[in-house]
């Protein structure tokens, strides 16, 4: 009986290895020798990828990117926005809750304006926080002139004022001095039950009928602090390498 000998210890080894599907082992092969392969020839494999040419727009994507990255790196980013909207909208609460995260039910409404400056990271972000009501309405425009951005907030719970918001929206936008500086409509109250959907709200501004610059619309809530960081990164992707 050859029970015990080192042939039969062997075969019983072998009985108990399972067996590898067949592509697991191919795989397993074609792996190791790309390994081996990439070992022995590395300047050669690298010198085929960087000789490669890349079509020109990718290209110049990735060069934009990477310059912009080195920007961040070492120069100070800046913008100046107007929030303007109807009072109660919840523009000094969205300045609250940039800066500071924090936010009140007791809000003061804003008489005129208040100007407020914010730091994130690089960012310096300077506010011209606007008055909504009526009185103050004149004045948006002025304050409006060479921002980096104009932020429209509107209480998207309020269905009643939605007409009102949007006359007032697309009388400002006809103003030649205001051309083409981009625009970050914020549905806020998205906490409340009533609040619009933002499709609803696309439609009832009449947001897909301006074309003569960047429009973009986001819902948020200041109370709940939802959707704020997309506001965020909205407003550091516009933001500009200061002089
Ligand atoms: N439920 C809810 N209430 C909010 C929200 N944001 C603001 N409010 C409330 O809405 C009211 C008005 O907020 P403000 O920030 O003063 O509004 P405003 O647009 O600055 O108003 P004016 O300065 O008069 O133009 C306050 O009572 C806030 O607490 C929110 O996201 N959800
Ligand atoms: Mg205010």
């Amino acid at each position: 009986m050859t029970y015990g000998t080192k042939e039969t210890k062997f075969k019983k080894k072998e009985c108990n290895t399972p067996r590898q599907p067949i592509h697991l082992i191919v795989a397993e092969q074609w792996g190791k020798r790309t390994h081996t392969y990439l070992r022995h020839n590395r300047p050669r494999v690298l010198r085929i990828i960087l000789q490669t040419p890349l079509p020109y727009s990718l290209q110049m994507g990735l060069w934009d990117s990477f310059l912009n990255w080195l920007r961040s790196l070492f120069f100070k980013q800046e913008m100046e926005l107007s929030l303007v909207g109807l009072q109660d909208a919840g523009k000094t609460s969205l300045v609250n809750s940039i800066a500071t995260g924090g936010y009140s039910e007791d809000m003061i409404p804003t008489v005129g304006f208040n100007m407020r400056k914010v730091t994130k990271g690089n960012v310096t972000i300077k506010l011209w926080d606007l008055g909504g009501q009526r009185r103050f309405r004149s004045m948006w425009e002025r304050y409006c002139r060479g921002v980096t951005a104009i932020l429209y907030v509107v209480d998207a719970a309020d269905r009643d004022s939605i007409p009102i918001t949007r006359t007032e929206l697309h009388d400002l936008l006809t103003k030649p001095s205001l051309n083409g500086i981009p625009l970050l409509v914020l549905g806020n109250k998205i906490d409340k039950s009533q609040a619009l959907t933002k499709q609803a709200l696309v439609d009832q501004l009449g947001l897909d009928t301006i074309t003569d610059r960047e429009v973009c619309c986001y819902m948020i809530s200041c109370k709940e602090s939802i959707n704020i960081d997309m506001v965020m990164d909205w407003l550091i992707k516009h933001s500009k390498t200061a002089t």
